[in-house]
């Protein structure tokens, strides 16, 4: 029997892993951006699975993959995990591979439950990478929020990682999860916690 060999990824230089909570939007941001059709391992969920996000109608129990490409040609892999811990052990396998993490977290819960849903991302993150190019996508920010509203993030990210930028994002536009990959591949490299 012959066997193909794995390709994903092997034709890029750098890979972005989009990281977070269940539901914040990892899978709607890769698509946005890819320039290749996204292999994704979404299913179809009961509407009692759907939990916080009601309107959901499936959950990576994978990994997605996209590709994209900066301007000056330099191609990117793109890397959603699934955001239910069940699924870690992908956590496991990819997390140590990406040049750049993303973080995506909800920005409606509040800043304080905001905040500690992102210090426990960063200390999974941390575990599995602890040397890594960061930055942190706060969503679904009230409309006309003000960049203050974001330095509780960037005070309990200091700590962690002095240099990760924090941004409002909306992972279904284009524009911003473009900006989230050129940040986090930007970002000076960094000891987690360290
Ligand atoms: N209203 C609103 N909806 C959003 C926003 N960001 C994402 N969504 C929606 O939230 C849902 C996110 O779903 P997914 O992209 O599957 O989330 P995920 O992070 O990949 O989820 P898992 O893989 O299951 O962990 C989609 O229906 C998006 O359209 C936002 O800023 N505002
Ligand atoms: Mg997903």
């Amino acid at each position: 029997m012959r066997r193909s060999s794995a390709l994903v990824g092997d034709a890029v230089a750098n890979r972005v892993t989009f990281v977070g909570p269940y539901g914040v939007g990892k899978t709607t941001a890769l698509r946005a951006v890819s320039d290749i059709p996204v292999l994704d391992t979404d299913v179809m969920m009961t509407r009692e699975r759907a939990g916080s996000a009601p309107d959901k109608t499936h959950t990576t129990v994978g990994f997605d993959y996209g590709e994209w490409q900066f301007d000056d040609g330099t191609r990117v892999g793109l890397f959603g995990l699934p955001g239910q811990e069940r699924f870690e052990a992908v956590w496991d396998n990819l997390l140590p591979q990406s040049s750049g993490v993303v973080l995506w977290i909800y920005g409606d819960r509040g800043a304080a439950a905001g905040v500690a849903e992102m210090c426990r991302w960063v200390e999974a993150i941390a575990a599995r990478v602890p040397v890594v190019r960061l930055a942190v996508a706060v969503t679904r920010l009230p409309a006309g929020f003000a960049d203050y509203m974001l330095d509780p993030y960037r005070a309990a990210l200091l700590p962690w990682h002095p240099l990760a930028p924090v941004l409002s994002a909306d992972p279904r536009l284009a524009a911003d999860v473009r900006r989230l990959i050129a940040v986090s591949l930007a970002s000076p490299a960094a000891l987690l916690g360290g």
